[in-house]
């Protein structure tokens, strides 16, 4: 992978691990019915590992409650220790779900059933017994696209038809984690079960998870994340997947039930649809628990930037996808005396501290990022971390033991082959199929980012002085503005969009909406989330932060117009002066963008059009008022608030006025 790499590792399945674990697998043998009748409903199970009368009595209940639905051979309960982990990572060998890929160090390699390689929208549901807490009121024929809601009485009966006896002839894990470091004020603790080892594994690096949690909650509540990957053991004819990746796709369903603090996931064992902590809990259920109590649960980077002189500032970033908002959460700036570290590169969990500060922590422990496009050149960061204790999911696999994907950038010597994430052996990019999914995944330990910021588990928090919205915008948008004031600021968050490749019945690449990088991960009623973002204005204790809209994106007619990675360092240079309140902005249309010369070029190589980077056509932008109010009509309805109504009147008319 273009850096150093340790010498090969032998991980093969070894006879003496047979014997350390023996205890282990003669229990597992005991309660293994795979050859027995599973007419008879089960009565029992066996605990593999952990001690079910050591948990919390509520813990106990949602267990064992569970248990008597799903009906599982076994129970082990995750005390998140080095050699519960060993264990794990032993049986997935055996059982052909993983391979070690021994160009590297303790890095291994899934690959799915190929009818299960990415969160599934349309199974994806929040029940609430008020429909209007859920989704926008929207005119009668108009699909909605923010949130999908179901009735508490539908929820009931697609539960009920897919739980019951789904773990049979299988382990159910119990695993403790906590989204934010354990203890943080700002954290929060969930208990996911799953009959996935393939999700405890993940839920160990992308959570803190164990007994430590445990201890911590003590009686306590948590989220209830339920998780099934809908493939029971019959022992007769083969069900489900003929993979080595259980999963049950034509049942799959993603639900949430925030009155019961409860997430049910079945028939996926894939990225957020099998590691609850992510999507589902800490931006879903997570919005939902903000709101109530007055703090935000976003889909956002958090970077830490730090000038030449030595002064550094944290900020938030919103990107819809395929904007490189890893990329940026671990960029190197090209800058000099510029440094950045990196938070979290996915979601932040924000709230104002006593002293009216906005502070920030990552939920999660790990990276979950998109392999392809991954590079020294896009991110020699996330190239570096992922050298070890990395699973890599749905990549191509190098015979020398290596991993390989679509933009990695990188020669393969004439004697290494590649076998494609569907198995193809001597795979050739003249095929036109790729080697890796384009949903394939790393999922990497954070603290291995040679650029994590040494806070990043800081439980209180770190400053947030500024909010980045962004969004691939090909045209007209410019390289940066600021909002005019918080609700502008809102009002950006609202109105963003990307351009992103449509579904197939499209082709090619349209721009859609995606407020606040949130579309699939509202939790609630979008109007009433932009309430809650309008609210904090009247709290005149609140240092609001600024919030800038960027786009890397534009471009000219001989490609874009920005040279975008390290070079956005300049723009995070403005940004941070802005923060400062340097006096280098001046009014626009669309808000306060750089007065000339205040963006530093100092050292670019090759020329850019600025005047053509900030250039706002008329037209274009006219389009643009029309098409969101059109959206904000169709789509938010009557729940869109009077003042993101005002703001959009406000641009119309600067916009009529000024252009
Ligand atoms: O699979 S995840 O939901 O974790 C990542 C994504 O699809 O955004
Ligand atoms: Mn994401």
């Amino acid at each position: 992978m273009g850096v150093d790499t340790k010498m090969p590792q032998r991980q093969r399945v070894s006879f003496k691990k047979d014997e350390m674990f023996a205890s282990h697998f003669l229990k597992e043998a005991a309660s293994s019915s795979k050859f027995a009748s599973k007419i008879e409903p089960k009565r029992r199970y066996d605990i593999l590992y952990g001690n079910l009368n050591r948990l919390p009595k509520k813990v106990r209940f949602f267990v064992e409650e569970n248990a008597k639905v799903c009906q599982p051979d076994a129970i082990h309960i995750c005390d998140g220790s080095d050699k519960e982990k060993e264990l794990l990572y032993y049986m997935l060998q055996r059982d052909g779900a993983i391979k070690p890929l021994r160009k590297y160090e303790n890095c291994w390699l899934a690959t799915t059933d190929p009818a299960d390689v990415a969160r599934v929208e349309s199974r994806t549901f929040i029940s609430t017994e008020e429909k209007h807490d859920t989704v926008p009121r929207i005119k009668d024929g108009v699909k909605g696209t923010l949130a999908n809601w179901m009735s508490p009485e539908d929820m009931e009966t697609a539960l009920d038809s897919r739980f019951p006896g789904c773990m049979r002839g299988r382990t159910m894990y119990v695993i403790p984690f906590s989204m934010g470091p354990v203890g943080s004020p700002l954290s929060k603790i969930g208990i996911e079960i799953t009959d996935s080892a393939y999700v405890v594994a993940s839920m160990k690096i992308m959570t803190r998870m164990g007994q430590n949690v445990l201890d911590t909650l003590k009686d306590g509540d948590f989220i209830k994340c339920l998780h099934s990957v809908g493939q029971p053991v019959t022992g007769t004819a083969p069900t489900g997947s003929k993979y080595a990746w259980p999963c049950n796709p034509k049942d799959v369903l993603v639900a949430h039930l925030p009155e019961r603090n409860e997430i049910c996931s079945y028939g996926s064992g894939y990225g957020g649809n099998s590691l609850l902590g992510k999507k589902c809990f800490a931006l879903r259920i997570g919005s939902i628990l903000a709101r109530r109590e007055g703090w935000l649960a976003e889909h956002m980077l958090i970077m830490g930037v730090e000038n030449p002189q030595g002064e550094k500032k944290y900020f938030a970033a919103a990107f819809p996808s395929a904007c490189g908002k890893t990329n940026l959460a671990m960029m190197e700036p090209s800058l000099p005396g510029y440094k950045v570290t990196c938070v979290g590169d996915d979601i932040a969990w924000m709230r104002f501290d006593k002293n009216g500060q906005l502070r920030a922590i990552n939920p999660e422990a790990g990276f979950f990022g998109v392999a392809p496009g991954t590079s020294m050149k896009t991110n020699p960061n996330a190239m570096r971390t992922i050298q070890k204790n990395t699973v890599f999911t749905n990549v191509g696999a190098t015979s020398d033991g290596g991993v390989y994907w679509e933009g990695m950038d990188e020669e393969m010597p004439d004697n290494v082959s590649t076998t494609s994430w569907l198995g193809v052996e001597d795979w050739r990019k003249e095929t036109g199929k790729p080697a890796a999914h384009p949903n394939s995944r790393f999922c990497t330990p954070a603290d291995q980012c040679p650029i994590i910021d040494d806070q990043w588990e800081s439980p209180e928090g770190v400053p947030i002085e500024g909010i980045i919205f962004g969004g691939r915008r090909p045209e007209g948008v410019p390289l940066v503005y600021e909002s005019f004031d918080w609700n502008h600021g809102v009002f950006l968050g609202a109105a963003l969009k990307s351009e992103a490749t449509a579904a197939a019945e499209h082709k090619g690449k349209v721009v859609m909406h995606d407020p606040f990088a949130m579309r699939p991960f509202f939790g609630y009623n979008f109007g009433h989330y932009l309430d809650h973002w309008l609210s904090f204005q009247d709290n005149d204790k609140l240092k609001l932060p600024k919030v800038f809209h960027v786009n890397w994106f534009r471009k000219g007619p001989s490609g874009f117009l920005w040279p975008g990675f390290g070079e956005n360092s300049r723009v995070l240079d403005w940004i941070f002066r802005r923060v400062n309140g340097e006096d280098c902005a001046m009014k626009s249309a669309v808000g306060l963008v750089p007065t000339p010369d205040s963006i530093d070029l100092s050292g670019l190589k090759d020329k850019v059009d600025m005047e053509e980077l900030f250039r706002l056509p008329k037209d274009f932008w006219k389009m643009e008022v029309e098409e969101l109010n059109k959206y904000f009509e169709e789509q938010v309805g009557e729940d869109l608030p009077a003042k993101i109504r005002q703001e959009l009147k406000k641009l119309e008319q600067r916009v009529e006025s000024d252009l």
